[in-house]
This record gives C-alpha cells, structure tokens and sequence, in this order.
C-alpha cells in the first residue's frame, strides 16, 4: 500500500549546481571553507545519525530527556489544533515525544535530504494513521517558504537538535526574524538549543571515541569526489575539531596531511601541509544570550526547559 505522504518539492532549480558552485567558491577562499549543509547526503544523515548515538555526543538524548520531561507544559502552551512543521527533520525522531500528547491536525518535515526524507515521514504516516504527514525538501539556509498548498491555521514550528547553532549569530537572528515574520499570531516555535560547557565535555562530543564525527566530516570530501569530477581524495585529510572560547563555537576543519594539489571541475586547488578547510561551527548559547537573541527577532520566550546538569535547553518562543 502506498503510504500517504504528501511530498512538496520546494529545492530550488539552482539546487544541484550550489554543492558545484559553492565548493569552487570555499576552495578558493582564504581560508578555504564549504558549508556544512553539504554533510547531508544518504550517507552522511545516516552518519549523523550515528553521531547521535554516541557515549560522548550528549546533545540528542539530553535534549530528548528534556522533551519528554516537559511535554506537559508544552503541550499547555501551544494548545490544540496544531499545525506541526519541523525544521531539519532528519529521522524525525524526537517529534513522537510530541505527537501523541499534542494530537496535531499536520505534520510538515522539512529537510534537505530528499531521500532520508520520504523514508522517515513515510514510516511516520504508518505509525500515526490519524496524522496528515507532507514532507518537503528544501534548504531553509537560505530562504524558508512554506509549501503553498500546505495549509497552515495554528502553526507550531519545531526546531530541534541545536541546529540553529550551525548558523552564524547574524544568520541565527535572519532565520528567528523570518520565521517571526511567517507565523501567525499565536503561533509558536519550539527549539532546542545547546549550551555553553567545560571544553572537554564539548570537544569530547565532536571527537568521539569511535570516529564516527571524523567519518561525518569527511564524508564531505567524498561527497565531493562523487558526485562532481574531482579527484580529491578524503584519506589524504583528517578531523579536526575544538571550542573556540572566544566566539562561543565549536569548530570543525579537515586539515591537509600533507602539500597537495586537487582538481574540483577542472580548476586546480593547492593545500599546504597542515592548511584547513573550515567545513562546520557549532555555536553554544547562554540562557541569556540565547534569549537576547529570540528578543532581538521579536520573539517573547513562554517556557524555557534544562537538564539537571544545565548541559542543553529547549525554549519555547511565542509569536
Ligand atoms: C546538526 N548539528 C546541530 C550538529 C551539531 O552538533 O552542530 C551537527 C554535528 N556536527 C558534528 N557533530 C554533530
């Protein structure tokens, strides 16, 4: 039987060249750098996925723990009727500690990962028969649009994971702005976000012991060799990640073993041994500062949930 999904292709014209045209643009910067939007074909959710499983990575199931400790409150707060959309859904996983007790009229995933996408809201649409589930596949990095034909009357937006942290400050406040902008009044948006902590324990979640976050990282690299003409070759880098303190962010690189010249579609790039390419930024959040920001966008913050330990937050922004 084929499951009723409703799929909203929102990817842009330009989508299949942006991976082309950004990396010929990152590989010519000083210092190269790439997006880490490009982390997220097939293999690299599943490698993502992963990430989240690991002993040392302990956003996912703090942020679950969180969740499901609050649903309550949350459920209070955004009151029935709810239209749920969610923001970089990945598994959709974390959304079914919400969906029993919320009982939305929708669901929306959004994610970029196309395929990753249509299996995971599939198997949503199995599991909750009485929930109307769309997905659309877009990259809300740059602009976020709401399917036309996706009805929304009392939205709930949901963006889990911390991933407003892979967005600078300035674009942290874009995106907050716009989705304020987008929401009707009474709509709400709930958002992980992940705070400031000992080094170690931060740098110990981008560093794990079974390398799964350095196979994620150079994922990319493969990425790039398979599927634009290149000959880069991921073994001749290696992960590097740390908290830089000063700008409050992790910091994800692949660093060059050694002085090499590699071809991206024709044009030459050359590497310096020990030369980075910055490929990601993790950015961690005080209680306060994250709210300063939610302000700024114009957002009122209605419920704020921690861990015991302070190690992630979850808050609950009112349009
Ligand atoms: C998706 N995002 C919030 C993850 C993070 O922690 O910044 C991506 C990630 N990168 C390395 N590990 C996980």
């Amino acid at each position: 039987m084929a499951l009723a999904v409703h799929f909203h292709d929102q990817t842009q014209p330009t989508h299949e060249s942006s991976l082309r045209d950004e990396a010929l643009e990152g590989f010519a910067a000083s210092p190269k750098r790439i997006s880490p939007k490009f982390f997220y074909d097939r293999r690299g959710s599943e490698l993502f996925e992963q990430i989240c499983l690991q002993p040392e990575y302990y956003v996912t199931r703090t942020e679950e723990k969180i969740l499901a400790a609050a649903a309550n409150d949350i459920l209070e707060i955004a009151g029935p009727q709810t239209d749920l959309i969610e923001l970089g859904s990945g598994a959709s996983r974390k959304v079914r500690l919400l969906l029993e007790g919320l009982r939305p009229v929708s669901y929306l995933g959004i994610d970029i990962s196309e395929d990753f996408l249509l299996t995971s809201t599939q198997r949503l649409a199995a599991d909750y028969p009485w929930l109307e589930v769309h997905a659309a596949c877009a990259d809300f990095s740059d602009e976020l649009k709401l399917p036309d034909d996706f009805a929304i009357h009392h939205p709930l937006v949901f963006f889990p994971g911390s991933s407003i942290g892979n967005f600078t400050p300035l674009e942290a406040r874009k995106l907050l702005g716009h989705l304020h902008e987008i929401l009707p009044p009474g709509g709400g948006l709930l958002i992980g976000v992940d705070l400031v902590k000992d080094r170690d324990v931060l740098e110990a979640a981008y560093n794990d012991r079974a390398h799964v976050t350095a196979a994620f990282n150079l994922n990319l690299l493969q990425r790039i060799r398979q599927e634009l003409d290149s000959d880069i070759d991921p073994s001749r880098f290696t992960h590097r990640a740390f908290f830089n303190e000063q700008d409050s962010r992790i910091e994800m690189h692949l660093i060059s073993r050694e002085a090499q010249d590699i071809t991206i579609e024709g044009q030459r790039f050359h590497f310096d041994a020990g030369e980075s390419l910055h490929t990601e930024n993790s950015y961690k959040y005080t209680l306060k500062s994250f709210a300063d920001l939610a302000n700024s966008a114009g957002f009122d913050c209605s419920g704020q949930w921690t861990d015991a330990q302070d190690l992630f937050s979850v808050h609950y922004l009112q349009r």
